[in-house]
């Protein structure tokens, strides 16, 4: 298309817009795309790609990684455009009108996870050093096109994408949130669905609390009672549920495919009633608990001086370390407060060393920096900026995850339906404007391996519900781990979350209306 022939249609689409409220027109300024989170640089050429029933999706080489790269893009593409996209593979640039896939970038500054995406009036270019950054690029690819690409059913084109060049690295290599599937379990679908959410945002990893005073949600095969008996209910007193190896591990697989990766927690030595009302022998008294259905913290506390204790927690995590590919496993640590300081340091001591003798390098929260933390192991900044200090004096890295910001189940006023305040109400904007290399003088960004979002469940155990505190802020933490700090702002960032409420929507994410945001008329309430 010309560069006239693109002014007119954009007048068009004004004085459409204007007259008729015609949507799905679109904005040939690539530089005024909502995108979230918001990318390094971009170009805009002023102009527009038509993806068409004759564009395809060309991959370079035979690389199976890169055809399902392409094939994911394909499928999320043609259940609304119905163009038909097929996927190839190619040696070299494929023809004009094609989207076009290829790790040719040689390019430093993109680093493992970065991507560039040329648009043109002919062609769509997407490159990387990684297949990683791929599949970013394609999650770009998807926000510049209209929110109605997202449903599943056939929609009305054209399918339209403005022209420039985006060129996006991540911030922090650790850009996450966290499930409890313990106080509420959530089943395989609902947790492969919030993934699916995660990588749109560019996040990429899960941490699945799957133990807790409520429930164990991990089948471990030498312990079975575990599941048998300590999965049996939830919060409230429903019916509770776990997953099975096989189900984890195609949790595990599934999110690897979206380059997310699992990281299991086994909290302890507190929050461990499920474990305790199981297995009799490792209470100090020998005599198992009652299943636990309120929500109380810190009552509970594995048997730290009886070998046994030691036994089960080898074989659980040596089983967790055979079905985990990422190179974390989290072993809680937080609110021991039924264990005496001088036998949770030791506790704490020891069990990194079998996490290490297994293979796997220690996360845990922020009290493990009371114990003396082993080479690699990263600290969990929720409460105690003290705690986290202490880790960073230690020689630790830390994972920002403060409650009073980024707690995904704190309430955003005291109307909120659902969510805890014990740290704080946390609006959206309260969530946005934060920065993580900002907020401890003493933990600076090169101290910091990211930032997590955890979601607890005590209050919610539907999806539904869980979206409502999961979103919109999610997107926040999104952007806060990707998008330089200098970058953001929220009353520009304000604004690309409206758009995003109609993407929601089509996406059926079940999001808090928050009455900072200029949403759409559909989305105010
Ligand atoms: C504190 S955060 C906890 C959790 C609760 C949460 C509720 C943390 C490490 N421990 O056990 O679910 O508060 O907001």
């Amino acid at each position: 298309m010309t560069s006239t022939k693109s002014k007119n249609f954009a007048l068009a689409c004004i004085v459409l817009t204007a007259v008729l409220s015609q949507p799905g027109c679109k904005p040939t300024d690539l530089s005024k795309e909502n995108l979230i989170p918001k990318p390094v640089s971009v170009t805009a050429t002023g102009s527009s790609f038509d993806l068409t029933d004759q564009t395809d999706i060309y991959v370079q080489g035979e690389s199976e990684e890169l055809l399902r790269i392409g094939q994911y893009l394909a499928d999320k593409l043609n259940p609304s455009t119905e163009l038909g996209l097929e996927v190839k593979t190619t040696t070299e640039a494929p023809a004009t009108g094609n989207i076009f896939l290829s790790l040719a970038a040689n390019d430093a500054e993109l680093g493992n996870e970065g991507y560039e995406l040329t648009i043109t009036d002919k062609s769509v270019n997407l490159v990387a050093n990684k297949p990683a950054g791929l599949f970013y690029g394609v999650q770009t690819i998807r926000q510049i096109l209209p929110a109605k690409v997202e449903m599943t059913t056939k929609q009305k084109g054209p399918w339209k994408l403005a022209t420039g060049t985006i060129r996006d690295t991540p911030a922090y290599g650790y850009r996450g949130s966290m499930l409890d599937v313990a106080r509420h379990f959530f089943g395989v679908d609902d947790v492969k669905n919030f993934i699916d959410q995660l990588a749109y945002y560019k996040m990429n990893v899960l941490h699945l609390h799957l133990s807790d005073d409520q429930g164990w949600r991990i089948e471990i095969k030498s312990w079975p009672n575990l599941t048998a008996h300590g999965g049996k209910t939830e919060v409230g007193g429903g019916e509770g549920g776990f997953y099975t190896q096989e189900q984890y591990t195609e949790l595990v697989k599934y999110a690897q495919d979206r380059f997310v990766t699992i990281i299991p927690e086994i909290d302890m030595p507190g929050h461990t009633n499920a474990a305790l009302a199981s297995y009799p022998e490792l209470n100090c008294d020998g005599k198992a608990t009652e299943l636990y259905t309120g929500i109380e913290v810190g009552f509970s506390t594995l048997c730290t001086n009886k070998e046994v204790t030691y036994q089960f927690i080898d074989d659980v995590i040596r089983e967790l370390a055979a079905l985990t590919p990422g190179e974390y496993l989290h072993i809680g640590g937080d609110e021991s407060h039924a264990t005496k300081i001088e036998d949770y340091i030791p506790f704490m001591n020891r069990v990194q060393d079998m996490v290490i003798a297994h293979g796997k390098k220690v996360l845990a929260w922020d009290e493990i920096a009371l114990a003396t933390l082993k080479p690699n192991t990263v600290v969990q900044y929720w409460a105690k900026a003290e705690n986290a200090i202490k880790g960073v004096a230690q020689g630790a890295k830390v994972l920002m995850a403060p409650a009073k910001s980024a707690y995904l189940d704190m309430q955003y006023d005291s109307t909120s339906t659902y969510g805890l305040h014990w740290a704080a109400y946390i609006e959206v904007d309260k969530g946005y404007n934060w920065d993580p290399a900002n907020l401890v003088p003493e933990i600076k960004k090169e101290n910091i391996i990211g930032i997590e979002a955890p979601l607890w469940s005590e209050t919610v155990g539907a999806r539904q519900e869980a979206e409502y505190l999961i979103f919109p802020r999610l997107l926040g933490y999104a952007e806060i781990g990707w998008t330089p700090s200098e970058l953001r702002n929220w009353d520009e960032y304000k604004v690309r979350l409206a758009s995003h409420g109609e993407r929601m929507r089509m996406m059926n994410i079940n999001f808090y209306p928050s009455k900072l945001v200029p949403w759409d008329g559909q989305t105010k309430k």
